[in-house]
C-alpha cells in the first residue's frame, strides 16, 4: 500500500492539484485526503457524474493550460464514453486529462454481479478508445514512472491518459472524520415505516448501493417478497427512470422509487422527463443524506439544491421535505390517494447497519419474478 501523501507529492511535483469526478470505494482513502486537503493545497470539485467531470476538466485545461485529474469507479467509464471520444478525443480538440480509474470486477476477483462485465472489459475499452493506461501497483518508485509517462503523454499527444486503481492501493488516511449531517431520522427508521404503511401492491424500484441492500435486508427478514422489488444494483441514477418506464405502462399500479441523492443528481434529467408524463401512480422518495455513503460518506452538492422546488418546477403534482417521521405519517395519505407524480425528500443520518445483506440470487432470477408479479397480480 502507499500513502496518500506520497501519492499527492508525486501529483504536486507534476503540477496535478486540480481533481473532479464521482468517488469510488477502491479508493475512498485517497477521496478522504482530497476531501481534506480542499482548498488548502488542492481544488476538488464535486461533479454530479463521470460525463460532467471530463467537462470540467476539459473547461480547467482550456483556462489554464493545466491538466486535471478525473476519478471515478470503472462503472463511470462508460458516461466518459461521448467526451472523451467526441471532446477530448486527439481527431477533435486533442485535450489532456489524466484519469484515476477504480478497477471493480477485476477478472479472478470476487465483486458484485453489476461489475463484472465492466471489470472484464475495463481494459480492452481503454484499447477501443485509444487511451494509454498504467495499472498502479502498490510501489511509489513505479508509480513515480507511471505519472512521468503519463505526463509526457499529456504534454506530447494532448490526449486523456488512465492510471488504473485497484483496491487497498492506498493506506489508510486518518483525516478529521467526514462531517456528519445534523438529520434525526435513520433510513433503516425510514424504510421501516414507509414499508409498514405501503400498500403490498405497490411496487418499489430502489437505487444503487445501501439502499437497496437495506430494503432486501427489510424483505430478507420478514416476508422474503422480494418479487415486489427492482433492485437496481448498479446502473447509478436510473431507479427513477426504470420506476417511469413501468409507471406508464402499469397505471393502476402503485411504482414507488426509493433514490438516493447522489444517484438523483446524476441523472437530473429524469425530473424533466417524469414531470413531461406525470404518470398519477409515480411516487419518488429521494433519501438525502448530502452524501455518497455507499462508496464512503463523501459529499455530494445536494446540501446546495432543493429537490422539491426542483419536482414542482418540472411538473410534478406534489413535493414534501421530511424532516421527522410524524412529517412522513401526515404524508402517507396522499401517497396512496395517488395523485402523482409526487416527490419526497426525507433528510436522513449518515449510518447503515452493520453486516448488511446483499441480494444473494442471480439478479435474473429477481427480475423473472418480479416481472411475473408485475403481470400475474390482479391484471395491474
Ligand atoms: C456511474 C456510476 N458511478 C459511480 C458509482 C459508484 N457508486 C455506487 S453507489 C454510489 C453512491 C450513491 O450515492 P447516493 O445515491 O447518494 O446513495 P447513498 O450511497 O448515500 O445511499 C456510488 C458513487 C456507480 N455505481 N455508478
Amino acid at each position: 500500500m502507499i500513502s496518500c501523501q506520497d501519492f499527492f507529492n508525486i501529483l504536486k511535483e507534476n503540477n496535478l492539484t486540480f481533481f473532479t469526478g464521482i468517488p469510488d470505494s477502491t479508493f475512498k482513502e485517497w477521496i478522504k485526503f482530497i476531501l481534506e486537503n480542499d482548498p488548502v493545497s488542492l481544488q476538488n470539485i464535486v461533479a454530479c457524474n463521470e460525463c460532467e467531470a471530463i467537462a470540467i476538466a476539459t473547461g480547467y485545461y482550456l483556462a489554464t493550460k493545466k491538466f486535471g485529474i478525473v476519478y471515478m469507479q470503472n462503472s463511470g467509464l462508460g458516461k466518459t464514453v461521448n467526451p472523451l471520444t467526441s471532446l477530448c478525443d486527439r481527431e477533435v480538440y486533442s485535450i489532456p486529462i489524466l484519469m484515476m480509474i477504480g478497477w471493480r470486477g477485476e477478472p479472478g476477483t470476487k465483486d458484485a454481479p453489476q461489475h463484472k462485465k465492466m471489470g472484464k472489459i475495463t481494459l480492452s475499452l481503454l484499447d477501443t478508445l485509444q487511451i494509454p493506461y498504467k495499472i498502479l501497483d502498490p510501489d511509489i518508485l513505479s508509480i513515480q514512472e507511471h505519472v512521468s509517462e503519463a505526463i509526457n503523454y499529456l504534454k506530447e499527444k494532448k490526449g486523456p491518459f488512465a492510471l488504473i486503481i485497484k483496491p487497498n492501493l492506498f493506506q489508510k488516511y486518518s483525516s478529521t472524520e467526514i462531517s456528519e449531517n445534523s438529520y434525526e431520522i435513520s433510513r433503516e427508521d425510514a424504510i421501516n415505516f414507509l414499508m409498514e404503511n405501503l400498500t403490498s401492491e405497490d411496487v418499489i424500484i430502489s437505487s444503487t448501493g445501501h439502499l437497496s441492500r437495506e430494503l432486501y435486508e427489510f424483505r430478507e427478514e420478514r416476508e422474503k417478497d422480494h418479487y415486489k422489488s427492482f433492485y437496481n444494483i448498479g446502473s447509478m441514477g436510473c431507479a427513477s427512470s426504470i420506476g417511469l418506464g413501468i409507471a406508464l405502462q402499469k397505471p393502476n399500479r402503485k411504482v414507488v422509487v426509493f433514490d438516493g441523492d447522489g444517484a438523483a443528481i446524476m441523472q437530473f434529467g429524469t425530473f424533466t422527463t417524469v414531470g413531461k408524463y406525470k404518470p398519477t401512480n409515480f411516487v419518488q422518495i429521494i433519501f438525502n443524506n448530502n452524501a455518497h455513503e455507499s462508496t464512503g460518506g463523501q459529499p455530494t452538492n445536494s446540501d446546495s439544491v432543493d429537490f422539491c422546488k426542483v419536482a414542482l418546477a418540472s411538473n410534478y403534482k406534489s413535493a414534501y421535505l421530511v424532516n421527522i417521521l410524524a412529517e412522513l405519517s401526515e404524508i402517507i395519505p396522499e401517497i396512496k390517494k395517488g395523485e402523482g407524480p409526487i416527490l419526497i425528500v426525507i433528510n436522513i443520518k449518515r449510518g447503515i447497519k452493520a453486516n448488511l445483506k446483499r441480494p444473494h440470487r442471480n439478479p435474473e432470477e429477481y427480475k423473472d419474478d418480479f416481472m411475473k408479479f408485475l403481470t400475474d397480480n390482479k391484471e395491474k
